[in-house]
């Protein structure tokens, strides 16, 4: 089985360099050992950060996000493991009944998520949070918790940044737009923990970080 993720892995690198990422749903069912599930393709047309994207475009985005990694661990310390040189993690801010402040990937609130040094890293942020102060971002950097209110940018030893992006537009989930935000970047040669945050004022502080681990 392990060896089987390391191929399919290497192969989804393969086509994220010749640049056909979006196509990348055939084939990649059974990643995630949770029995199956189908890793659902990332939108194909995608506009660029900024733009609202409807619910079935923000859907396929949930789909990845709930689909892509390995789940590690066990009880609180669960991690999601990505493997390969081209990664792509697709983080939610505040799914819909999940708790406030937090990120979401595999429906994990807040998980470490581990990725290999020098593995070049595409993360996508999609906010589904509703409200005039529930504008969220990523920086990932060597800051550790706890946080104060206001988190300087760049956080020590910063390695990302997603800029904040807009809550959804309207209450009612299924009628409203999403906005997302995305930057690539390589983890560092060396491994190490850093984490990553929320910059939106308070939201760090009140626990809306994680782990991110740069493993050998
Ligand atoms: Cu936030």
């Amino acid at each position: 089985m392990f060896k089987k993720c390391v191929a399919v892995v290497a192969a989804m690198g393969l086509m994220m360099v010749a640049g056909t990422m979006p196509a990348m749903a055939a084939g990649m069912g059974n990643m995630g050992g949770t029995g199956g599930m189908k890793m659902g393709p990332l939108p194909k047309h995608l506009p660029k950060p900024g733009k609202a994207i409807s619910y079935t475009a923000a859907k396929m985005l949930i789909k990845y996000s709930n689909s892509a990694g390995m789940l590690m661990g066990h009880g609180k310390h669960k991690s999601v493991m990505f493997m390969g040189h081209n990664i792509h993690i697709v983080m939610v801010a505040v799914e819909p009944g999940s708790p406030d402040q937090t990120f979401e990937i595999r429906k994990l609130v807040d998980p470490e998520i581990t990725v290999p040094a020098g593995a070049k890293v595409t993360l996508t942020l999609l906010n589904m949070d509703f409200g005039p102060e529930m504008i969220h971002g990523v920086l990932i950097g060597k800051a550790k918790p706890p946080y104060k209110t206001v988190v300087p940018v760049p956080v020590q030893g910063q390695i990302a940044e997603i800029p904040l992006t807009m809550p959804r537009t309207a209450k009612a989930v299924k009628k409203s737009m999403y906005f997302f935000g995305t930057t690539t970047f390589h983890a560092p040669q060396n491994p190490g923990t850093y984490f990553y945050l929320c910059q939106m004022p308070g939201h760090a502080k009140s626990g809306m970080y994680g782990k991110f681990v740069v493993t050998p």
